[in-house]
């Protein structure tokens, strides 16, 4: 055996093994041979790092960011469309990555919605297919689930969640009981985001968490605090990979913007000036950690995510509705285009191409194999209903999707292509009037994008086809 093939067994040898072995063997020992030995050992993890170096590179993964923003509608982007506010930090992300049109989220409203980008499933496999509500079953999303955090933490990843939860109050369904190592943020749909209660619903409540106990910010801005926890949880963790689900409770009511953003849209129509507010102090506290990433010189090794949960709201409590979903109908709790289709885009500087858009069917539930697959993690063999993205994120291919499948309640949807039939339709942008023989509602979007006419009665066989692949679906979908 030659010296060089010698080394890489000496360089596997624990220094202090060595030492002992050399203070048995010598009872009178000199010091002489142990440095000899250290000496070796030395020059062999040497020649093996340099070796490496080589051959088996060991780069660090990525970062990863996932902004979640809360009932932000189809358009209310600039570079989606919106005209009457400003979104420059949305918009400097889109230009800095790929930003997609016809992104989908897998269900209307948050909870089941929340539940798909954490599973990479359909909310009903992955055990949540309504709003989570701490006296209503189900509570929460099942602990069972194998989460997206829980990915990242076998990974080697630091996993924090800062922001809203909506997935489960008790210990085990919060954040720390589904793989996040760090939380912070609201465990209900909505606070007052200064005194951090939940006034919608008797009890009123105050609800503010850090790692499973209650904590008191009382009279501090909610969407400063989020950035804290941010500023804090990149600083602390800037050395390893880490993962962040950064689940923004904006621009969902009680939309309470800053002065600064209320009086620069004093001049729109309410309740659109408060929506756009709370947009744009959304933006702006974007803006501010993705400016923390550029000064710590974090942001080439950051992959950043954004989406909406679903469209926005026309509930009582967002003042009737004040999302700008151009010529899309529905809203929040509609399968129509704009209860579903929202503003979506990744970016990784080096990475992933810039300045670019996407056209293809993509849904919130690919996010999962798509973060695997660019952290080079291995997908679990769990079925998923999502898809990596990576070729038409890279590559511009079509869609991973020939077809899928939603459901909510009782309205359903299946999108084959450009074709979508609804079944039981609901309108909740109230845009037209859907009658009982809409109860099956088919459009080619590529034809009709508006979905205001149906065109069923033109397509019976198309109806037919696309009825039975439902019918077909729902029976791999779990019983409640
Ligand atoms: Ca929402």
């Amino acid at each position: 055996m030659t010296f060089t093939q010698l080394l890489p067994i000496i360089g596997m040898l624990k220094k202090e093994l060595i030492v002992t072995f050399i203070i048995r063997k010598h009872k009178r020992f000199s010091l002489l041979p142990v440095f000899l030995v250290l000496g070796l050992c030395s020059v062999a993890a040497q020649v093996k790092k340099n070796n490496s170096a080589v051959t088996a590179p060991t780069e660090r993964k990525p970062n990863v960011i996932f902004i979640l923003s809360d009932d932000q509608g189809t358009l209310d982007v600039n570079s989606y469309g919106a005209k009457d506010l400003q979104t420059p930090n949305l918009d400097a992300l889109a230009r800095e990555g790929v930003r997609f049109t016809q992104f989908y989220a897998a269900a209307p409203v948050c909870s089941p919605s929340r539940a798909a980008i954490l599973t990479g499933k359909v909310p009903q496999r992955a055990g949540l297919a309504g709003n989570a509500a701490p006296n209503r079953a189900p509570e929460g999303m099942p602990t069972e689930q194998f989460t997206l955090a829980e990915m990242m933490k076998q990974a080697g990843y630091v996993t924090g969640h800062i922001g809203k939860w909506h997935l489960g109050y008790q210990s085990a369904s919060m954040p720390n009981g589904q793989g996040f190592d760090y939380s912070f943020g609201h465990l209900v749909g909505c606070i007052d985001n200064y005194s951090h209660f939940f006034y919608w619903d008797g009890p009123n409540k105050h609800d503010l968490w850090r790692n499973g106990e209650e904590v008191w910010y009382d009279g501090q801005f909610f969407p400063d605090l989020l950035n804290q926890e941010m500023t804090s949880f990149i600083e602390q963790n800037k050395a390893k990979p880490f993962f962040v689900y950064w689940a923004l409770n904006y621009p969902h009511y009680p939309m309470q913007g800053t002065e600064k953003w209320r009086t620069t849209y004093a001049h729109l129509p309410r309740p659109r000036r408060d929506y756009a507010a709370a947009v744009s102090t959304m933006d702006e506290k974007i803006g501010e950690i993705l400016k923390k990433l550029t000064d710590l010189k974090l942001r080439e090794h950051t992959i950043i995510v954004f989406m909406s949960d679903h469209g926005h709201s026309t509930e009582e409590r967002a003042m009737g509705g004040a999302g700008y979903a151009g010529p899309f109908r529905g809203a929040k709790g509609s399968l129509f285009e704009a209860g579903l289709r929202v503003p979506a885009m990744i970016s990784w500087p080096g990475h992933v191409p810039q300045n670019q858009t996407r056209h293809q069917l993509s849904v919130g539930t690919d996010w999962f194999p798509t973060i695997a697959e660019l952290c080079g993690i291995p997908v679990p063999k769990d079925q998923l209903d999502g898809k990596s993205l990576v070729p038409v994120i890279t590559k511009n291919s079509a869609s991973p999707h020939q077809r899928f499948h939603w459901l909510f309640d009782k309205q359903w949807v299946v999108r084959q292509g450009d074709w979508k039939l609804l079944g039981n339709p609901v309108d909740k942008s109230n845009k037209g009037k859907l009658t009982p023989a809409d109860s099956l509602f088919l459009v080619n979007l590529r034809q009709d994008s508006t979905e205001m006419k149906n065109t069923a009665a033109q397509h019976p066989e198309m109806v037919t086809k696309l009825k039975a692949l439902h019918q077909e679906w729902i029976k791999t979908i779990p019983a409640k």
